[in-house]
């Protein structure tokens, strides 16, 4: 993916119509499209190689099965044009290391989640994870930017690896303030979908990253 805005827009919509609507009026401000499970369920995998045709996609579907079934899910992603794939790191280095195979290193390993309840579980062990990630191979980490020092903490443990960064806006993260804790980029969903006027939402996202940077 092109490091030119450094915002990853969370296309968490439920119909293709929506999505490619939100992707014409922004994809001059954002340089990938993550998708989860929403979208896909409800406009079917092909969207994986419709949108990869205008953007770099990440296939967001917090993969955290044993060591085959993650294969499975990622080389089928992959087949459809994903450049990338994210995946739990709690299932273990075995589970991890089955999605850096069959991604040839395009994984995103979640460390620790932006939400309240992050805390509870993924934030005593999101160090680990990290570690984890680095020895497995992954191309990088998701950190909150909810908390922003961890984002820090934790490019401390992966050195160059790359973080993304989710909860900017609706979870109450500040994009510049993720930035700057170390972030490569933020990913944004209901800021930007959900805004009156999508576009304009993500070019003063992306604003707000330069100046930060
Ligand atoms: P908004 O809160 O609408 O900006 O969306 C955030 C996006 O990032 C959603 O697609 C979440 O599934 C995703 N996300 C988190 O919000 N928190 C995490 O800890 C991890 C992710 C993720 O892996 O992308």
């Amino acid at each position: 993916m092109q490091r030119k805005n450094r915002v990853i827009l969370a296309l968490d919509v439920t119909s293709r119509a929506d999505a490619m609507r939100v992707v014409e009026s922004v994809r001059d401000h954002v340089d990938a499209i993550k998708i989860n499970w929403p979208l896909i369920l409800a406009a079917g995998p092909e969207i994986i190689a419709e949108l990869s045709k205008i953007k770099s996609v990440i296939c967001d579907m917090k993969i955290s099965d044993i060591p085959n079934t993650n294969r499975l899910i990622v080389e089928q992603a992959m087949a459809r044009g994903a450049s990338a794939v994210i995946c739990h790191g709690f299932a273990g280095e075995d589970s991890v290391r089955a999605c850096v195979e069959a991604s040839k290193g395009q994984v995103f390993v979640l460390c620790e989640m932006s939400h309240p309840g992050g805390k509870q579980f993924t934030a005593p062990v999101a160090d680990k994870i990290a570690e984890l990630a680095k020895a497995a191979g992954a191309r990088g980490i998701v950190a909150p930017a909810t908390r922003p020092e961890r984002i820090s903490e934790l490019r401390k443990i992966i050195g160059g690896m790359e973080i993304i960064s989710p909860g900017v806006g609706a979870q109450g993260g500040k994009a510049s303030d993720a930035i700057r804790a170390g972030a490569d980029y933020i990913i944004v969903g209901r800021a930007i979908y959900e805004a009156q006027d999508p576009r304009d939402a993500a070019r003063k996202i992306a604003a707000e990253v330069r100046g930060a940077c």
